[in-house]
């Protein structure tokens, strides 16, 4: 179907990579153009035009979205990852690759930490294009593949559909959960049957996770107290491997990893600690130099779009594409480490 309505007309304070990027041409060339599951330009930039303060404000429906729309995704993917369309992206999720002992043994700082990556089926469309038929069939594939793991991997499928509202709101208050009827996912049509076909899965000690079909078919996450970043990550990669025997990920040699958003594409993975600094927060420009020299996000502690509580703050990479999956890890790290060093540095005035 064509794009029903003429050239969207941005907001002058609209600040998305969207509104910057989209231009009368790009509009033109690419307003009746679809995917062979049917995604059209209108689909693809729906969130951003349903919400004016996005910061990207597109999402692709499938694989094939990347290269119909690459006259838009294309400067978008440039932009935020600093990756061309002649590059071509590596992957290594060796853990014995990264260097990154504790930097807070005695706990003072690093409350928690968080590394999770996101990953679509082969051959199926996106979230934002999928059928509920292929959505069911994708909780299908990732719960059978899942409740086949063992170790302390081993652990149990919980469908969303059903579940108890005041399991659910606990499990998304203790940070395990994803948070329902985000208006960005909503508007991009992620959020379509809702809650039907989403489910979670976690061992006991909810230290490794799987979220089926939210943003990504599959957020595979680890997850624990204190600063161990390379425990995390190496509990990570060994899951990652072991779901990779049973399901095929959507994967292209310059892209890498394949997700709806593509802030994700890539290594689709982001590393992430909720760090107390109370000082830095009463040196916010200071904090930021630090953030911004290591390629890293600041986020609050209850998801994105969320404000920090109690000078707690969740710190993760930002780079994900064209760097491989120790680089975004590394950058994490290295800026933890300072922020530390600055944060004792202030603390002792
Ligand atoms: P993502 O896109 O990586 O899933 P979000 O910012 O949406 O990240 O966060 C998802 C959930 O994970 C939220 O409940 C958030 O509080 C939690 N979370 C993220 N990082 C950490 C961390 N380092 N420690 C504990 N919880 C975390
Ligand atoms: N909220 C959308 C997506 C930004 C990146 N975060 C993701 N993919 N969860 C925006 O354009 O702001």
């Amino acid at each position: 179907m064509a794009i029903s309505n003429s050239y969207p007309n941005f907001p002058s304070d609209c600040k998305s990579l969207l509104s910057k990027h989209l231009t009368k041409e790009i509009y033109e060339e690419l307003k009746n153009k679809k995917t062979s599951s049917g995604f059209t330009l209108e689909a693809a930039i729906a969130s951003g035009l349903e919400n004016y303060d996005s910061g990207i404000g597109v999402y692709a429906g499938d694989l094939e979205s990347y290269d119909t729309f690459a006259a838009l995704f294309d400067p978008i993917i440039e932009e935020y990852h600093g990756f061309c369309k002649s590059d071509s992206h590596v992957s290594n999720l060796n853990a014995k690759d990264l260097n990154a002992p504790n930097p807070d043994v005695e706990n003072k700082y690093i409350v928690s930490t968080r590394i999770r990556v996101g990953r679509n089926i082969a051959n199926l469309p996106l979230g934002p294009a999928i059928t509920k038929d292929q959505r069911d069939e994708v909780e299908k594939q990732a719960s059978q593949a899942l409740n086949s793991l063992d170790g302390n991997l081993k652990g149990t499928y919980y469908p969303l559909d059903g579940m108890n509202e005041e399991v659910s709101q606990k499990l998304i208050e203790d940070h395990f959960l994803f948070k329902a009827g985000d208006r960005f996912l909503e508007a991009a049509g992620l959020n379509r049957n809702w809650p039907k076909g989403r489910g979670i899965y976690h061992n006991d000690e909810k230290t490794f996770l799987v979220w089926v079909n939210e943003e990504d078919q599959l957020r595979i996450i680890s997850m624990q107290q204190g600063g161990d970043i390379k425990e995390v990550f190496q509990r990570l990669t060994s899951a990652i491997s072991k779901i990779e025997e049973k399901i095929k990920f959507s994967y292209s040699k310059h892209l890498g990893y394949i997700t709806s958003c593509p802030t994700n594409l890539g290594t689709a993975l982001r590393a992430s600690v909720h760090i107390k600094v109370p000082n830095l927060a009463q040196n916010y420009a200071h904090f930021e130099e630090i953030t911004n020299k290591h390629h890293l996000q600041i986020r609050g502690i209850n998801g994105e779009h969320s404000e920090s509580v109690g000078g707690v703050y969740d710190i993760s990479n930002k780079r994900r594409l064209g760097v491989t999956e120790i680089q975004c890890v590394q950058d994490m790290y290295d800026g933890v480490v300072e922020l530390i060093k600055v944060e004792k540095e202030l603390a002792l005035g």
